[in-house]
């Protein structure tokens, strides 16, 4: 239906970034023409015809767009840092914003032997520990990390903290804070060439919005 569609295929998700970003696009005179939370399409046309939205899953966002199935697409900093792939990163958009931080039971004491971290995060895990001196056990998982201290599955967890309620409402305390989060604009390396002519203007508009964002106007 839409295969030979040769405008700007933008990858977003559901939640946090959907409801953080049409504000920004909206901005920028670009509105998707039905309700994203309400409908279950997954490819959206928008006010300008020669931009539509992809609704995926977060992680997946980085692969679509380093494979070019989208120009550009908008992924937190911490699904960024466990990619591996080739995605441009052009703008901080300043949204969604929480850190990344290790966490353990409330009070527990850490066994001396070498620990074993339960996360989503492997990468950013390791390399956190490998720059402390401290060599460390993943343990992968993809959701609710928050339980697996407390069933024994794992000594400490990293994961992202905004409030850090979910945290403390599973007994579990925030630690050490690894980095601070927030969402990025990233594009596909040649649509960033091939597509510059469109992409320049809505880049300067979101820039725009981003920096009144932050000055609350
Ligand atoms: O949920 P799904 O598996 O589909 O994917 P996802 O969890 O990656 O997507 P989503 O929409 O939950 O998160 C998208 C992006 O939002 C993340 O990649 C982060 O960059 C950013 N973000 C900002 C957050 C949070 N804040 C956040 N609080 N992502 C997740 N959380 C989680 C947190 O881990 C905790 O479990 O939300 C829960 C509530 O947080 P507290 O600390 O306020 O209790
Ligand atoms: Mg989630």
């Amino acid at each position: 239906m839409m295969s030979n569609f040769d405008g700007l295929t933008i990858a977003l998700s559901k939640g946090r970034i959907l409801d953080e970003t049409l504000p920004l696009f909206d901005r920028a005179g670009i509105r998707p023409l039905e309700d994203m939370n309400k409908s279950r399409k997954l490819i959206f046309q928008t006010s300008s015809p020669a931009v539509r939205f992809l609704l995926l899953r977060a992680s997946d966002v980085p692969t679509y767009v380093a494979h070019g199935a989208a120009d550009v697409g908008i992924s937190g900093k911490d699904v960024l840092m466990e990619y591996d792939g080739d995605v441009y990163e052009l703008l901080d958009l300043n949204i969604a914003k929480c850190r990344l931080m290790t966490a353990g039971v409330k009070g527990a004491v850490l066994p001396k032997r070498r620990l074993r971290i339960a996360t989503k995060y492997a990468k950013v895990a390791k390399d956190y520990f490998a720059s402390r001196g401290e060599q460390v056990d993943i343990i992968k998982l993809y959701g609710s990390m928050e339980l697996a201290p407390l069933v024994g599955l794992g000594d400490l967890i990293v994961d992202v903290v905004d409030t850090g309620n979910t945290l403390r409402a599973n007994g579990l305390e925030p630690l050490e804070e690894i980095c601070q989060v927030s969402s990025r604009l990233i594009a596909n390396p040649v649509s960033h060439k091939r597509k510059l002519a469109q992409l320049e203007p809505i880049l300067e508009i979101l820039h725009d919005a981003v920096k009144k964002q932050h000055l609350g106007l």
